[in-house]
């Protein structure tokens, strides 16, 4: 049977295939007895299919930062599409990704210039965690294995990524198939210490000496990278204290680890920079990239490498005919993703955006901290373009006021995302000022309203 996306409805009953439907990081049961179906997008706006507009607190899931159906976007894909669908990215190359990486390591912070494509933040982090443990053998020290992470991290949900990752919920199922010899970081959030601080927490600094604990622990000789996001998103934008980041890099500097910045999320403006390793003014050794760089539209993602790291693996004593490293995905660079990509950046570009983000940046601030003193809301965070409430969850039933919360703003035109009993904001650049206005109020009603259980 074909499929006509106008002609879906939003009725359970009608709706083709979902019984057959396994979906992704979703309640299947509830969902098929509660669909949501969206069937359009325009700018910061999805359609419903039962006809509402919703505001896209999210930018989709992080990853819509220009907002829907740019026309720039649509034609670079068109025109790629008939023109280069698909090349091999094994042995062979295509102008568009070559320009891309080109493009991309302009970005990056000076020093990391090597770009490698995958195709989701997933892959990226499996490149990268590959990327650090194949330079130290590469060097003579294939005794470093050790991947250090962090608690309430997320790196995606590859075996490297979830063992390198700190949401249990994502881990207990695998744990005996993990990456050996992982350890985390404690995590930087402390209500005692930040709760609804503006910005960076001036507290916890301190929290980065945890890693030479780790270091007398394993032995540095042991340890190949540490793996960390600028700011954690995934968990609800947990903002790391003034200084944190840098000791992180000095502790890592001093004992030869690699620090990998996983800016799948803070990558392409989200905290007002191209990357947050420039908002922080920390550079890491790798950074890993995904979803803004395509707005979305055509999945892509990849990891840009220090020159070193490039070199040590193009110093591999063998014939250069041979391959320095063996990973790669069928998708690596495709060129439609590439095509967006460069779309994506001209449009950045030409209007602006990373700027604009970085100017709606205290708008959204003092939006989300107008509700400080609301009952049950117990934090507000904030940094760069996004931010997060965590809710007093209702007793016994963990998580369950936060998707009330969100399926009442959806009622009321407002796409959020929730995460246990925190509801997390990143808009698109592209938002106008009043919508972070209405959010904020739509947020407050629907917190009211969920004070006790329903
Ligand atoms: N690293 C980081 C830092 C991420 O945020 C990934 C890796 C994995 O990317 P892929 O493309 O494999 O999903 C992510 C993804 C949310 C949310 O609600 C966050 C992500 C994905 C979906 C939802 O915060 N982050
Ligand atoms: N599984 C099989 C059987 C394959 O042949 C391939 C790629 O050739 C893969 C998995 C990996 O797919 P991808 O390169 O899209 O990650």
């Amino acid at each position: 049977m074909s499929f006509n996306p106008a002609t879906e409805t939003a009725d359970p009953a009608t709706l083709t295939g979902l019984p057959a439907a396994w979906l992704p990081f979703t309640p299947n049961r509830y969902f098929k007895q509660h669909p949501k179906i969206v069937v359009g997008a325009q700018g910061a706006y999805y359609q419903t299919a039962d006809g509402r507009q919703l505001f896209d607190a999210l930018s989709g899931l992080w990853c819509c930062p220009l907002g829907h159906g740019h026309p720039k976007i649509a034609e670079a894909m068109a025109q790629q599409a008939s023109t280069l669908d698909y090349a091999p990215a094994f042995q062979v190359a295509h102008p568009g990704a070559l320009a891309l990486a080109g493009r991309i390591a302009d970005m990056a912070p000076a020093g990391l210039n090597r770009v490698f494509f995958a195709n989701s933040g997933s892959e990226s982090v499996d490149t990268a965690l590959k990327m650090a443990i194949g330079y130290h053998r590469l060097r003579g020290e294939g005794g470093r294995y050790r991947i250090i992470g962090r608690e309430r991290g997320y790196h995606g949900v590859g075996f490297g990524g979830i063992s390198a990752g700190g949401m249990v919920a994502n881990r207990k199922m695998f744990g005996t198939v993990m990456l050996p010899g992982v350890d985390h970081l404690p995590h930087t959030w402390s209500p005692q210490h930040m709760a609804f601080s503006k910005g960076q927490p001036t507290w916890g600094a301190h929290l980065a000496d945890e890693l030479e604990r780790m270091i007398a622990l394993h032995d540095a000789s042991t340890i190949a990278a540490v793996i960390v996001e600028p700011v954690q998103g995934s968990t609800g934008v947990v903002v790391p204290p003034v200084g944190y980041l840098q000791k992180l890099r000095d502790i890592c500097t001093r004992h030869g680890i690699l620090l990998i910045f996983d800016e799948v999320i803070t990558g392409f403006g989200r905290l007002g920079t191209a990357f947050g390793a420039q908002r922080f003014d920390v550079t890491p050794d790798l950074i890993t990239f995904a979803k803004a760089i395509t707005n979305g539209t055509v999945p892509m993602g990849g990891v840009i490498a220090k020159q070193e790291i490039y070199d040590t693996f193009m110093g591999v004593n063998a014939p250069d005919y041979a391959v320095e490293f063996m990973h790669g995905y069928t998708y690596s660079g495709h060129p439609l993703a590439a095509a967006v990509g460069h779309a994506v950046l001209d449009i950045m570009q030409a209007d602006g955006l990373i700027e604009r983000a970085a100017s709606l940046s205290p708008v959204l601030e003092d939006a989300l901290h107008s509700l400080k003193g609301e009952a049950g809301i117990t934090d507000i965070r904030n940094f760069g373009f996004c931010g997060a409430i965590d809710l007093s969850p209702w007793e016994g039933q963990p998580g369950r006021r936060a998707m009330t919360v969100f399926e009442m703003a959806m009622q009321q035109g407002l796409l959020v995302r929730f995460t246990g009993d925190t509801i997390a904001m990143g808009p698109p650049f592209i938002a106008p000022p009043d919508e972070l206005a209405r959010m904020v109020d739509v947020l407050r009603d629907v917190v009211r309203r969920t004070a006790s259980p329903l």
